[in-house]
């Protein structure tokens, strides 16, 4: 049996956890931002390192006991600094969102201007929404896409000039196309702004070498670690330069950003950092360095504009007509329902995506007109651009029936078969 001792000491997070297994084996995963972990990572996730405190850095404590989480940490930072070619990585965040929090932190001083792509044309919260705190302790001036859903970068620099935001990001959620990090650096330069490129869909691509890396372009790079990278919930701020040890209180300038990033993330916002969770990202990245990890990236891009074809050729409306990374963006109006509707439809024939606003979208974000969806999870349990033809074809029929369970229900049966063939996790 999997997992017998939380069996015995608590059989009702263990029966839903096997429930949760058993609804992701019996179909694929499509939503973009999730994949699948190795069992290495899910090992070191649930390890006894969960114990620990050590609020600081490797060589530099304030709990006793941290010889080996040093050991763990700076094999972390060293990895996520091959791995992208940095001189110095934070690998304490506990997840995306604080890493971008702390990259304001560190570089903006409260009220000051930012600009990023907004949340409903496919940015992210952090990058300046309303509700979230950069919008909030931030002013927030967000670009948009243009009608037909690419980043237009002269409007975007257009923009920049009259907004002279202390802060560009440039970083997407739902935008099915390369992102041009040598323009949004150009652009950061003409208006004298610090650049941020938050990488987190898109880290995997980066490192398999089928997505243009920011490093060389961008002050500060994010990315989460549980995404395209497959590790575990986690975040990792990448920077060249080296901190000042110790860590001193310094100004805001872009030589001083490995020192305000630390300071930023300890003591400023994060207590002791999740050891396990360090320990986890470092068994991740030592997996993003393999070779094989090169043509797992490859494949996913691979895959996803296969998906993406074969749906068009069905008639689909895809933003921006194609995908150049890991994720599409269809908006399913055209099919008579929205975005809530399609969710709901795909998930019953074993497909889970979520549902998406397309740009300029006349709906709301709870019933939007589109979908998201993408292939890194079905490419890590070994989908080839064979089986995008099969997806295609249950995606488009769910679409169509939407209203019929009994249908719904047939073409559940014939993803369960292939799902059966794929298990997320052969080794457990
Ligand atoms: N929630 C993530 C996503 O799905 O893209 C972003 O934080």
């Amino acid at each position: 049996m999997l997992y017998p001792h939380l069996a015995s000491q608590d059989p009702e997070i263990h029966a839903a956890i096997m429930a949760e297994l058993a609804r992701r084996s019996e179909g694929f995963d499509l939503i973009p931002s999730e994949n699948v972990t190795q069992t290495g990572v899910l090992e070191a996730l649930g390890s006894i390192l969960t114990d620990k405190y050590s609020e600081g850095y490797p060589g530099k404590r304030y709990y006793g006991g941290n010889e080996h989480i040093d050991v763990i940490e700076n094999l972390a930072r060293d990895r996520a600094k091959a791995l992208f070619g940095v001189t110095h990585a934070n690998v304490q965040p506990y997840s995306g969102s604080p890493a971008n929090q702390a990259v304001y932190m560190a570089l903006l001083n409260p009220g000051e201007k930012v600009m990023g792509l907004s949340l409903s044309f496919g940015g992210h919260l952090t990058h300046g929404h309303g509700v979230n705190f950069s919008g909030t302790f931030f002013e927030s001036h967000p670009y948009s896409t243009g009608e037909d859903g690419w980043i237009n970068y002269d409007e975007v620099e257009k923009q920049a000039k009259e907004v002279r935001p202390k802060l560009l990001v440039c970083g997407t959620t739902a935008y099915p196309r390369a992102l041009d990090f040598v323009r949004m650096a150009q652009i950061a330069k003409e208006v004298d702004a610090f650049l941020l490129a938050d990488i987190s869909h898109i880290a995997g691509l980066v490192v398999a070498g089928v997505h243009a890396s920011p490093v060389g372009h961008a002050d500060v790079v994010t990315t989460t670690t549980h995404k395209t990278l497959c590790g575990p919930r986690g975040a990792l701020i990448l920077c060249n330069g080296l901190p000042s040890m110790p860590l001193k209180a310094v100004p805001k300038t872009r030589e001083n950003i490995p020192t305000l990033v630390d300071r930023a993330v300890f003591p400023g916002l994060q207590g002791g950092p999740h050891n396990h969770q360090t320990a986890a990202i470092a068994v991740a990245l030592k997996h993003a360095a393999s070779p094989e990890f090169k043509i797992y990236g490859a494949q996913v891009v691979k895959n996803a504009k296969k998906l993406a074809d074969a749906l068009m050729a069905l008639g689909c409306k895809l933003v921006t007509g194609g995908t150049d990374n890991h994720l599409i963006l269809m908006d399913v109006t055209p099919f008579g329902i929205g975005g809530a509707v399609a969710e709901v439809a795909l998930g019953k024939a074993g497909l889970t995506v979520n549902k998406n606003t397309v740009p300029y979208d006349p709906r709301k974000a709870f019933d939007p007109s589109g979908i998201r969806f993408g292939t890194p999870a079905m490419t890590s349990r070994g989908l080839v651009e064979k089986d995008m033809e099969f997806i295609s074809e249950i995606m488009h029929a769910a679409l169509t029936h939407a209203d019929d369970e009994t249908f719904l229900a047939a073409l559940k049966t014939r993803v369960t078969a292939l799902a059966a063939q794929h298990p997320p996790y052969i080794d457990l």
